[in-house]
């Protein structure tokens, strides 16, 4: 997450000349953007993330930062519309929290372009209709690269996304409902929790992705070609030969040997997860 956020920043210089607009939350702390495109882009798909944590110098707050997804098509005239998004984390009463800077991609888009701020809401945290999912994920092959943890909504629009911290805590502010929660990693098979009904804040036990390691060729499943793919890359090292693969290092410790191949056979015939 911190990696997309820098991304994200990095595009929101690029596009500093564009007019950048406040937008404030509804009674229910929802937020309600349109943004015209053109006309020539009328049908296709647009995505809107907004960064919630950035500071008054709009710098990525890192400890606080969590990063919200959400997509939606272009009408016919080209006005891309989210309606009704939010409520936006984390807690707007944390003294480190000023905003969130809210930026939009897709066709038509060199890169994302920041178009408005999202004011805090005035009510801190104690908003009913909102509800954190909070738990650990880690592993113990390469607990140093990070899980990401998804959530998404029985219509398939992700509603949260976050980066677990380097403790492998993490915490997702998302409206009540019911969803899909999916940990994800490079290199790992996923696993998804499916049907979570979200009515208060909720914890998550430890979710411990060791042994889905070893899907370095990314199909949801450790296989001969991950096998394969390992043994192309055998013996060589960071940076002194390049790997055709960097994921062949399985523990990521800058060289591919014995330890990753045992790995990856001890995750041999694992899949992607479905609880
Ligand atoms: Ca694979
Ligand atoms: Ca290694």
């Amino acid at each position: 997450m911190k990696k997309t956020a820098q991304i994200l920043l990095v595009a929101m210089l690029v596009f500093s000349a564009i007019s950048v607009s406040a937008y404030m939350p509804d009674e229910n702390d929802r937020y309600s953007i349109t943004y015209n495109a053109g006309v020539e882009n009328a049908g296709n798909m647009y995505g809107l993330a907004a960064i919630a944590g950035t500071d008054e110098n709009m710098d990525v707050a890192a400890d606080n930062a969590l990063v919200y997804v959400y997509q939606t098509t272009a009408d016919a005239e080209g006005n891309i519309t989210f309606n009704s998004f939010g409520p936006i984390g984390p807690d707007p009463s944390d003294p480190d929290y000023v905003e969130s800077t809210v930026f939009i991609g897709g066709q038509g888009f060199d890169t994302a372009q920041m178009i408005g701020v999202l004011e805090a809401a005035s009510s801190s945290g104690d908003d009913a209709e909102s509800a954190a999912i909070r738990g650990m994920a880690t592993d113990s092959v390469s607990p140093s690269k990070p899980i990401t943890v998804t959530v998404t909504g029985d219509d398939g629009v992700v509603v949260g996304t976050a980066t677990a911290n380097d403790d492998g805590t993490y915490e997702i502010y998302v409206p009540h409902g019911t969803y899909s929660i999916k940990f994800t990693k490079e290199g790992f098979c996923s696993c998804t929790y499916r049907n979570v009904s979200v009515t208060g804040d909720i914890d998550f036990e430890m979710v411990d992705m060791t042994n889905l390691a070893g899907d370095i060729v990314a199909n949801g499943t450790v296989n001969i070609m991950d096998l394969s793919a390992l043994l192309n890359d055998y013996n060589k090292q960071i940076p002194y030969n390049e790997l055709s693969n960097p994921l062949s290092d399985i523990n990521g410790n800058g060289s591919v040997n014995i330890a990753d191949l045992s790995l990856l056979l001890s995750g041999y015939n694992s899949s992607d997860i479905i609880k």
